[in-house]
């Protein structure tokens, strides 16, 4: 089948998907290729993931905004089926790619999952089918790694039995439907024939901007958007850093900077968590990797990010001083697990930094978190006779936290706010000894 013939088939929605990988990204997309009429099949490798899918139930914990829904219905009309099972990927048109792409301690890539996925489809890939990668990848890695597997899996070759792209996924827990939707994608193609045919598809679901590029294209921007972010947040925590040593208040410093035009300092606070932020600049760098390439920035701002969770060990041990007590044998709460408000999602959690390093130096840690099943239950109760509550992510059920029953539920009554939800005069005034992030 040629390309025409086959963006035909997208056009008017007979071509046949497969999304592979089914979690976070691949789950969403799923739905909403079904949603607008396509048969999609799902393969996914946990089968009680699998099981809940075929029922209609959503696996995704945390508030997604449509999601269950458009599953429960998408499932119901019969448009949208999962397996573990790779041979049903036999008879289809077009297969996205939605599998883990995780750094190891090493800052390298593990394409484990990757190189699994195309090993297990190429043998049963469909004459002239497409393959789109919507996991980030390094720069390089479509030239370098997935083109030559696939062609080796397959037997065939590329442009002469299978066309392949790279459109990386642009979502967001906590609005994954809203940003499938709204937020425009960088689609890269082998070919620019193929760029065309893959907007050929986004173009169903994705009502904002479908930029063709090439596939280095598509992996550079994909890593460098999320290297900025990483870098404008470390900036933002070198700040804070600098307000506790001279006496400022970094949040003050800050909406006072973003008043200056071309500004827009980000938040500090008490860590860089997630399954993007934490990996991408890691990707980005390991794109050129031996090339002779000076990286200072990206690497810098990565340590800046994750030394925020041992500086609010140093905000704990200070106020633990103030009251006569050192961290070993405390007794500690720490609120918060996930690594964003309001979600569920505790990959790279920094509170797991946090919690390893209190262990490590002799505290004991009661950890809390509502959105986290083992870690919920009434606050009060959870933290009654801590020496410390520690404030690590910004869930919406910390905002609205009684300090005067803080105070008399903790054994020592100190509060360390790592995400700014509190003022030091309202917690002082419920009589606790109050520390902050990037506040003197
Ligand atoms: N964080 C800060 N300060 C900030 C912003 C975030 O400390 O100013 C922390 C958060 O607490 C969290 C981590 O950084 O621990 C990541 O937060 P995030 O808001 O970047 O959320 P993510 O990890 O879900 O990032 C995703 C990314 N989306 C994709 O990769 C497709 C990112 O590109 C988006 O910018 C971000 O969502 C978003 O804007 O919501």
């Amino acid at each position: 089948m040629s390309q025409i013939e086959l963006r035909g088939k997208i056009e008017n929605r007979s071509a046949r998907l497969a999304v592979i990988g089914l979690g976070y990204v691949g789950l969403p997309v799923a739905a909403v290729l079904a949603e607008v009429g396509f048969d999609v099949l799902g393969v996914e490798i946990r089968p009680e993931r699998v099981e809940k899918i075929n029922a209609g139930l959503s696996p995704i914990k945390g508030e997604e905004p449509g999601l269950a829904a458009l599953l429960s219905k998408v499932v119901a009309a019969g448009k949208l089926w999962a397996t573990t099972d790779y041979a049903a990927l036999r008879d289809r048109d077009v297969l996205l790619i939605d599998v883990e792409t995780p750094v190891d301690e090493q800052n390298a890539p593990r394409y484990e999952a990757l190189r699994a996925c195309l090993q297990g489809l190429g043998p049963l890939l469909k004459a002239d089918a497409l393959v789109i990668v919507e996991s980030t990848i390094a720069p390089g890695t479509m030239r370098d790694v997935v083109l030559p597997l696939l062609e080796q899996s397959s037997e065939k070759k590329l442009n002469d039995g299978f066309y392949l792209g790279n459109c990386p996924e642009r979502v967001m827990p906590g609005k994954l439907l809203k940003n499938l939707h709204m937020v425009s994608r960088v689609v890269g193609g082998m070919t620019p024939e193929t760029a065309e045919t893959m907007i050929a598809l986004y173009q169903h679901i994705v009502q904002a901007d479908l930029d063709a590029a090439d596939c280095v294209t598509a992996e550079l921007v994909k890593t460098a958007e999320n290297a900025y972010r990483d870098v404008q947040i470390a900036f933002a925590n070198e700040v804070a850093l600098i307000c506790e040593a001279v006496g400022g208040d970094v949040w003050k410093v800050r909406e006072l900077v973003n008043k200056s035009p071309m500004r827009q300092m980000h938040l500090p606070g008490a860590g860089v968590g997630g399954h993007c932020i934490p990996k991408d600049p890691w990707l980005l760098a390991y794109g050129v990797k031996g090339k002779g390439v000076p990286l200072r920035l990206i690497p810098a701002a990565r340590a800046v990010n994750d030394g925020m969770p041992l500086h609010i060990v140093e905000l704990l041990k200070d106020a633990l001083a103030e009251a006569g007590r050192g961290l070993e044998g405390a007794r500690l709460a720490v609120l918060g697990y996930a690594y964003l408000e309001e979600s569920d999602d505790a990959r790279n959690s920094p509170s797991a930094t946090l919690v390893r390093r209190l262990h490590e130096l002799g505290a004991e840690v009661v950890i809390h978190d509502p959105w986290i099943a083992e870690y919920g239950g009434d606050l009060l109760q959870r933290l009654r006779g801590c020496d410390a509550a520690v404030i690590m992510v910004a869930h919406g059920a910390y905002r609205g936290l009684d300090l005067n029953a803080l105070t008399s539920a903790l054994r020592t009554p100190i509060l360390v706010d790592g995400r700014r939800l509190f003022e030091a005069a309202q917690a002082r005034a419920a009589g606790l000894l109050y520390r902050r992030i990037g506040t003197a």
